[in-house]
């Protein structure tokens, strides 16, 4: 299968639910706790004889991702502190050993299939708990001068990576998205023996997409076997989209926390409000991007509150102004001063988001509109030229589209 050929569907759906979870929610103060504080793993070890997410209930979570309008999951199977939530085989540092006592990855897998959701898997390279994964960058996860001296052998990390990677592969059932976290330096591409890698993973799974943060370079025009399948900018939109070294749109997503932490955290209550969310995704998709919009269950396996609520108005956008996302991409026309626009084969999406007075001004559009609707409620939109329009030389291309003065609540798509 080609990149395009696999990647379709992703650059139809547009909009997907990252999840952070694991021990650090119980810490609850984020996903980098252990690094951050200098936890030694002695002291950590308490956090995984106690977790017991005893309120986690998938079907819960994947009804509140299919309700904002998600179609797609990526739930974290290992973090950077090597805690896995998957039954693998080859590690005892799993949620099958905890009081939790279950798979909760397979729970997970069950329950966005249920609700009709592509499902992904994120999985660190990073392992701050394998005893052979060495101490570089800035991953001080050996705790002390003895185990800093300590050698390893690096080989036995990546056969144990590999490993699991294979297991996630083999045992639950068609996986959509591989969100691999992440590179750095010079542990990058074959360092963590990528294209063995790679060519395992295409073996069991073909279609299955693929982040690019095992290394190697995307935008090149013949890019690494294992540069993957989509850039992965975080916490940022880039500001012109994403073209490969011949100016070719490549497939990209951003992946944006609600608050400021993957993992849950519980005193940060620093929300991004539905408007900045809806503009977050509208603004990906005008540039040919993905959002894949984080949320942190807490310990006992709940989304917080704030986050349930953000995604349920996010959801009542969607389901009146979602045609203006899903399967939709560029526009073949430069972005307008009042917003952004989207665009789907003919039709033309055209998102208001800053108003002005007066009628709504489309350059170059003039005697292109065969009809203009408001999205959210269907209402016919008058095509005019107003009166003065005559004086402005460059309005010679344009069209005037004039809206209700009252726009329905959320109605900001024409
Ligand atoms: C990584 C993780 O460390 C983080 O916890 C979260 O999972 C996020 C989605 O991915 O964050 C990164 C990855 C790479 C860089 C910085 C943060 N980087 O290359 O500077």
């Amino acid at each position: 299968m080609t990149r395009e050929e696999r990647t379709r569907w992703f650059l139809h759906d547009r909009f997907g639910m990252f999840i952070h979870w694991g021990l650090y929610a119980i810490p609850a103060r984020g996903e980098w706790v252990k690094s951050n504080e200098r936890i030694t793993t002695e002291a950590y070890q308490p956090y995984f004889e106690e977790f017991n997410p005893i309120r986690y209930n998938p079907r819960e979570w994947a009804k509140a991702a299919k309700e904002a309008g998600m179609k797609y999951a990526v739930l974290t199977t290992k973090h950077h502190d090597g805690f896995c939530l998957f039954d693998s085989k080859l590690t005892a540092y799993k949620a099958t050993n905890t009081p939790a006592g279950r798979d909760l990855v397979r729970e997970y897998v069950d329950a966005f299939r249920a609700e009709g959701l592509a499902v992904g898997f994120y999985y660190s390279i990073i392992d701050w708990h394998h005893p052979d994964y060495p101490a570089v960058g800035n991953h001080p996860m050996r705790e002390n001068e003895e185990y800093l001296a300590k050698p390893v052998n690096f080989d036995n990390y990546l056969d144990y990576m590999h490993g699991q990677v294979r297991e996630l592969l083999t045992d639950y059932g068609k996986i959509d998205i591989m969100w691999f976290d992440y590179s750095f330096d010079d542990m990058t591409g074959e360092k963590w023996r990528a294209t063995e890698l790679i060519n395992m993973m295409r073996g069991i799974q073909p279609h299955i997409v693929i982040d690019n943060r095992l290394g190697g370079n995307i935008k090149k025009r013949e890019p690494e076997v294992y540069a993957g399948d989509f850039y992965s900018p975080e916490q940022i939109i880039p500001p012109g989209g994403i073209v490969n070294e011949a100016g070719e749109q490549i497939p990209w997503e951003a992946c944006i926390t609600l608050n400021g932490h993957w993992g849950y955290h519980a005193t940060d209550k620093e929300y991004k409000s539905p408007k900045q969310v809806v503009r977050a995704l509208v603004e990906c998709v005008s540039k040919n991007g993905n959002l894949l919009l984080n949320v942190g269950p807490d310990a006992k396996g709940e989304i917080p509150r704030e986050s349930l609520d953000i995604l349920a108005e996010v959801g009542k956008w969607m389901r009146r102004n979602g045609d203006s996302v899903y399967g939709c991409g560029l526009a073949d026309r430069p972005k307008p001063e009042w917003g952004r626009y989207t665009q789907n084969g003919s039709k033309l999406y055209a998102h208001i988001l800053d108003r002005g007075i007066g009628p709504v001004y489309f350059q170059g559009l003039k005697g292109k509109v065969r009809k203009a609707r408001l999205l959210a409620d269907g209402a016919e939109l008058k095509v005019e030229v107003p009166w003065m329009a005559g004086h402005y030389g460059d309005t010679a291309t344009g069209a005037f589209i004039s809206l209700p003065i009252t726009l329905p609540d959320d109605a900001d798509t024409v």
